[in-house]
C-alpha cells in the first residue's frame, strides 16, 4: 500500500455552489449573484440562489457525509454572509451558520478544511474597485482574521484562495466568469498582484490569529502537461511546458505559484508582460512568499506534450474518440501522476489534491439508485495514477473528491453533476450514488480497494 498512513481522504464543495439562502439573515449579494442575473451568463439562466439549500439542510448533509465515511470535508465561507459590507460590521447570524456547521462536522468525526475564498466576492467591495483596489489585500486579511478568531479553536486546516486563475483570468480578462469583466492586461495584472498580496496577508492573519497550530495552503487550478511517451525528452518537454509562460494571460502556473512558493515572478512572465506589469513595491514579494504547509491543487484534465524540434514542447491533439466528460473536457488519469510529480519536484511541499472529479449527466434509475459507473472508473483510474506518483517519490498528503454533492456548476448551472450524492433539485431529495458507496470502501482501505474490480454486475 503506498498511500501514507495519515493520508487525508475527503470531498469538497463551495459556499455559493451549495448553500442557497442567498437572502437569508443579512447576507448581501456576491459578484456571482450579480453575474447569474445577466442574460446568457449561465446555462438556462440558472443561479445559485437556492442551490442545494445546504444553508437550511446542513445537518442532513453532514449525516450523509458520515454515511460515506468521509474523514474530511472541504467547505468554503461566503464572505458577504459574514461581512455584509465586505469589511467592518460582522453579521453574527451569518458567522454562526459556520460555527454550527463546524460543530456538526466535528460531532460526525469529519475534519473541516476551510477555504476562505471560493469566488463569491462581496458586491459591496466590487463596487469599491474589487481586486483592482490597493486596499483589497487588507480587506481580505481583515475578513480572514474574523473567521480565524471565531473558528480556529476547532479548525486546523485553511485554504486561502480557490483557483485565482479562474476569478482573475476568467472573471476579469475573458468575462466568462463573475463579475464578467473584460479588462485590459495592465488592469488584470494589477488585480492579480493584489490577489497574491491578499494570499500572503491572509496567511499572516491566520498564523497571528489561530488558537492552535494550523496548516495552510491554497488551491490553484492544476495545469499539468503529460509527456506523450515516458522518454527523457518527452518528460523534459512536458516539464518545461507546464511551467513556461504560454501567452499574455493569467491562465498560467508559474506566474501564480513561483511568487508564492519561490518568492519571485518567473523571468519569462516579466519579459512577456513587460510594461503591463504593475509596480512591485519593496516587501511585496516577501509578503506573498509566506511559508505554507501543503501544496493544494485542483486537477481535472491535461494535454499531452512531446519534444518537438530541438526538444521544444509541442502539444499533440487527442485521438478521435478519446474519453470525454459531460463538460467536454478530456479524461486523462495521468494528470494525477505528472501533476503531483512535477509540482513536488519544483515546490517541495506535500501534495493535497483539493479537487478532482467527473461531471456526468446521471439520473436516478428505476430501481431508485444512481449507477454512476463512469465516476467510479474515472476516480479509480486517477487515484491509481496518484498512487503511482507516491511510489515514484512524490510526498502525498491528501485527496478531496469534487464534489460531495451535485451542485450549481457555475456557468453550466445544474446541468453537469459532479456529486457523490445526487440532488434532485426540485424536491431537494438526496440519494447516495454508487460512487459514494464505492468511495467509502476506498477510504476504509486507505486506497487498497482501488486494486479490486469494482464492477461485478455483468
Ligand atoms: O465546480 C468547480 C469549482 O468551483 C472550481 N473548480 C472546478 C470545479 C468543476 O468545474
Amino acid at each position: 500500500m503506498t498511500f501514507p498512513n495519515h493520508f487525508v481522504w475527503g470531498a469538497g464543495a463551495s459556499s455559493f455552489q451549495i448553500e442557497g439562502g442567498a437572502q437569508e439573515a443579512g447576507r448581501t449579494p456576491s459578484v456571482w449573484d450579480m453575474f447569474c442575473s445577466k442574460p446568457g451568463a449561465t446555462w438556462q439562466g440558472h443561479s445559485g440562489a437556492v442551490a442545494c439549500e445546504h444553508y437550511q439542510r446542513y445537518r442532513d448533509d453532514v449525516a450523509l457525509m458520515r454515511q460515506i465515511g468521509l474523514p474530511a470535508y472541504r467547505l468554503s465561507i461566503s464572505w458577504s454572509r459574514v461581512l455584509p459590507d465586505g469589511v467592518g460590521k460582522v453579521n453574527h447570524i451569518g458567522l454562526d451558520f459556520y460555527d454550527r456547521l463546524i460543530d456538526e462536522l466535528l460531532a460526525a468525526h469529519i475534519a473541516p478544511w476551510v477555504t476562505l475564498f471560493h469566488w463569491d466576492y462581496p458586491i459591496e467591495l466590487y463596487a469599491r474597485g474589487g481586486w483592482l483596489s490597493p486596499d483589497s489585500p487588507h480587506w481580505f486579511a481583515d475578513y480572514v482574521q474574523t473567521i480565524v478568531e471565531k473558528l480556529s479553536d476547532r479548525v486546523r486546516h485553511w485554504i486561502t484562495l480557490n483557483e485565482p486563475q479562474c476569478f482573475i483570468h476568467l472573471g476579469l480578462q475573458t468575462g466568462l466568469h463573475a463579475p464578467g469583466d473584460k479588462l485590459t492586461l495592465p488592469l488584470v495584472l494589477r488585480a492579480a498582484h493584489h490577489t497574491l498580496l491578499a494570499h500572503g496577508q491572509a496567511v499572516q492573519s491566520i498564523r497571528a490569529a489561530s488558537k492552535q497550530t494550523c496548516e495552510i495552503g491554497l488551491a490553484p487550478v492544476g495545469l499539468a502537461k503529460i509527456p506523450a511517451t515516458e522518454t527523457a525528452q518527452d518528460i523534459e518537454a512536458a516539464r518545461q511546458a507546464m511551467f513556461q509562460m504560454r501567452d499574455r494571460t493569467t491562465w498560467q502556473t508559474a506566474f501564480w505559484l513561483d511568487p508564492i512558493f519561490l518568492g519571485q515572478y518567473p523571468a519569462d512572465a516579466l519579459e512577456l508582460f513587460g510594461d503591463a506589469m504593475p509596480p512591485i513595491r519593496v516587501g511585496d514579494l516577501e509578503t506573498i512568499h509566506q511559508p505554507l504547509d501543503f501544496f493544494g491543487v485542483n486537477h481535472y484534465s491535461s494535454p499531452f506534450v512531446r519534444a518537438g524540434k530541438d526538444g521544444a514542447p509541442e502539444e499533440i491533439p487527442f485521438a478521435p474518440g478519446h474519453p470525454i466528460a459531460a463538460n467536454r473536457s478530456f479524461v486523462v488519469p495521468e494528470t494525477l501522476y505528472w501533476g503531483p510529480r512535477f509540482y513536488w519536484e519544483r515546490y517541495h511541499l506535500p501534495i493535497v489534491i483539493t479537487e478532482n472529479g467527473l461531471p456526468t449527466l446521471d439520473w436516478i434509475a428505476l430501481d431508485g439508485k444512481v449507477h454512476d459507473t463512469q465516476r467510479i472508473d474515472f476516480t479509480r483510474r486517477y487515484l491509481l495514477e496518484y498512487e503511482r506518483a507516491a511510489r515514484d517519490g512524490a510526498q502525498l498528503k491528501g485527496y478531496f473528491h469534487w464534489s460531495v454533492m451535485d451542485n450549481f456548476e457555475v456557468t453550466e448551472g445544474y446541468r453537469d453533476r459532479f456529486g457523490l450524492i445526487h440532488v434532485d433539485f426540485p424536491t431537494q431529495r438526496r440519494t447516495l450514488k454508487d460512487s459514494a458507496h464505492w468511495y467509502r470502501r476506498v477510504i476504509e482501505t486507505n486506497g487498497a480497494s482501488l486494486h479490486e474490480n469494482p464492477f461485478h454486475v455483468y
